[in-house]
């Protein structure tokens, strides 16, 4: 199986895409917040954040490079995995790892959970800071190597708001053809 064509690559809005579980980049609260975040509570309404307060009332804040799973309210995917990336502080503070810790979690409770197609969006390129051209190499290559370890998951698509983002993933996906 050629698992690097499974991943797919889009300009666009994640709340529109309709996948068995979109990926949100939100922060430990689960709370909500603007950015992706944000967007993806707007869309799917009040039922996502009933279910991030039972998560953290049942467990604990999520822990950064740690992801949980919801509802997905009312958009057309069928949950929401609401991961927590690093924020950048340079590079030298685990930010790889944990970015990439982010993609691995993710894709293990979609697989957990049944879900063959799964949409993300750039974690961490946002508020968070993380240097797009560094976090498209972390996301292809984490991707890679965890659609070996769930091949249940039959396709990843990228799914890039901006065209920096959107250019710099381009380019790692090329370097797989
Ligand atoms: N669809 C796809 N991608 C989007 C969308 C959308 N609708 N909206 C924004 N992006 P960010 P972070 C892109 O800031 O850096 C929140 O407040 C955006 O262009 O959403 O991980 C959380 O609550 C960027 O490339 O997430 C946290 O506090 C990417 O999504 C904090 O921001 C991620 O940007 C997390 O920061």
């Amino acid at each position: 199986m050629n698992h690097n064509a499974k991943i797919e690559l889009i300009k666009g809005d994640i709340t529109k895409i309709e996948v068995d579980a979109i990926v949100n980049a939100a922060n430990s609260s689960l709370m909500g917040g603007g950015g992706v975040d944000g967007a993806i509570h707007r869309a799917g309404g009040p039922a996502i954040l009933e279910d991030c307060r039972k998560i953290v009332a049942a467990r604990a804040r999520c822990e950064t490079g740690n992801a949980v799973i919801t509802t997905a309210g009312n958009l057309k995917a069928g949950f929401v995995i609401h991961t927590v990336g690093p924020v950048w502080h340079g590079g030298n503070q685990g930010e790889a790892e944990k970015l990439a810790s982010c993609y691995r979690n993710s894709l293990r409770l979609a697989s957990e959970n049944r879900c063959k197609t799964v949409a993300f969006p750039c974690i961490s390129t946002g508020i968070y800071g993380y240097p797009k051209k560094e976090a498209a190499q972390v996301a292809v290559q984490t991707l890679l190597h965890s659609l070996v370890q769930f091949p249940e998951i039959e396709k990843v698509i990228l799914v890039s708001f901006d065209e920096e983002n959107y250019q710099h993933l381009s380019y790692q996906l090329n370097l797989l053809k």
